[in-house]
């Protein structure tokens, strides 16, 4: 018997289906980030990344080049299971030769090439509005400054790309989740705090009113406790962006690296869902804070997707990831977050969640903790060989990752 059928067995006698779990977890779409590849810089200007968000390390080989981040994306993808979606950010637009257009100006056709590229892949693609790494965010603020130039521009941009995320999904044939975060905000403490956020709700009611198609388009809204240099005080703060995405119809997002230290996005999950068909997630990894570190197969990563299925929503969450690590090889933090959302996931589908629940509800805390405690070391391992041989990728890839290095990104210059 192959290690496989022997755990499918372990797993039967617990009343636990491997092969329904490895069925559903090869269904489950997870939208992966282009900003990992080089380091969240883009191709629309020259500026560094601000905006209280910072990469570190200068490991080398970053794609520099449209074509570059391209290539890594594939290598990247061919070596993760699932099924996939490309996240873009706006800074990402690929102008033609001599062409340059601001962010309050972009159109469908500056994606083309990403379009083309999805469409050749089967893929669809979710976007990002960008809202920092340009002049044009003034004392740190956009949607939300005094100054009505800068809002407005602001404006114009968010307007800008919606339209591009509806261009998506009509090109692709795949819905576009378009997400919004600004890092508005301040340093120190505001002496006003009610005019940066009604600023803010004005600008999305206006970037919102224009038509687009709802069941196409998929508008988050991410919020934030803090950021780099934005200690104090956050205009999209967790309390802003719930209530104006219930209050409007838009999902909310949850970045598990937005909260304090001992808040858990596992928790709220399930909140959210009672009251939004739909909930987004950045799932991530905070070290001591918004680190945006790669995802681990680690504690939090797990209870988030164990939520997820013991609420039966795969169908209802967006997942997608958001981190960035400059300080190891890029292809290889991006192979190994993405696998670790999915790893977690079957290990959330490997739980017999009606025999939990029911020792729950009978008040059988006891046998409810031996029994999590025993599914730790249950062969969990097996199960996921299993799936990844089904999916046709290798378990093994530092050494794919490491000839690609070799041959493609060592030799960039
Ligand atoms: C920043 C937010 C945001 C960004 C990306 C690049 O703290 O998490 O989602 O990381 O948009
Ligand atoms: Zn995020």
């Amino acid at each position: 018997m192959s290690r496989y059928e022997e755990a499918r067995k372990i797993y039967e006698s617990i009343g636990v289906d491997t092969e329904k779990a490895i069925e559903k977890l090869s269904d489950v779409c997870i939208s992966v980030h282009c900003w990992q590849g080089d380091d969240v810089i883009g191709f629309d200007n020259k500026e560094g990344l601000s905006g209280g968000i910072q990469t570190t390390g200068n490991y080398p080989g970053k794609a520099s080049t449209p074509e570059e981040l391209m290539q890594d994306i594939d290598k990247a993808l061919s070596l993760i299971p699932c099924k996939k979606k490309l996240n873009l950010h706006a800074s990402y637009a690929i102008f033609e030769e001599g062409e340059w257009v601001d962010r309050d100006s972009i159109k469908p056709k500056h994606f083309k090439k990403w379009v083309e590229f999805a469409k050749e892949r089967n893929i669809g693609l979710d976007f990002n509005p960008t809202y920092f790494s340009h002049p044009m965010v003034k004392n740190g603020l956009t949607l939300s400054s005094p100054d009505e130039d800068v809002r407005r521009f602001w404006i114009e941009h968010g307007k800008a790309c919606i339209r591009i995320a509806e261009s998506f999904a009509n090109e692709t044939g795949v819905p576009c989740v378009i997400n919004f975060w600004t890092p508005d905000g301040y340093k120190d403490i505001p002496a006003d705090r009610i005019g940066p956020r009604s600023r803010f709700k004005a600008s999305l009611d206006e970037i919102l009113s224009i038509p687009y198609d709802k069941s196409k388009v998929f508008v988050t809204l991410e919020s934030k406790v803090f950021g780099i240099g934005v200690e104090s005080y956050t205009v999209g703060s967790a309390e802003f962006t719930l209530s104006y995405s219930i209050a409007n119809g838009l999902t909310p997002l949850m970045d598990n690296g937005h909260y304090h230290p001992t808040e858990v996005v596992s928790d709220k999950i399930s909140s959210l869902l009672l009251f939004s068909d739909k909930v987004a997630l950045h799932v991530t990894r905070g070290v001591r804070w918004d680190s945006d570190h790669v995802v681990l197969f680690d504690d939090e990563t797990r209870e988030i997707a164990k939520e997820i299925i013991r609420c039966d929503a795969l169908d209802r969450v967006f997942i997608a990831t958001d981190y960035f690590d400059a300080s190891i090889n890029r292809i290889s933090a991006w192979i190994t977050g993405v696998r670790n959302v999915a790893k977690a996931l079957l290990y959330a589908l490997l739980e017999p969640s009606s025999e939990l629940k029911k020792l729950q509800d009978s008040g059988d805390m006891t046998a409810l903790m031996v029994m999590q405690e025993e599914l730790k070391t249950a062969p969990f391992g097996d199960v996921w060989q299993e799936f990844l041989r089904r999916e046709g990728v290798s378990p093994e890839y530092l050494s794919a990752v490491r000839e690609y290095e070799s041959k493609i990104m060592e030799v960039r210059v």
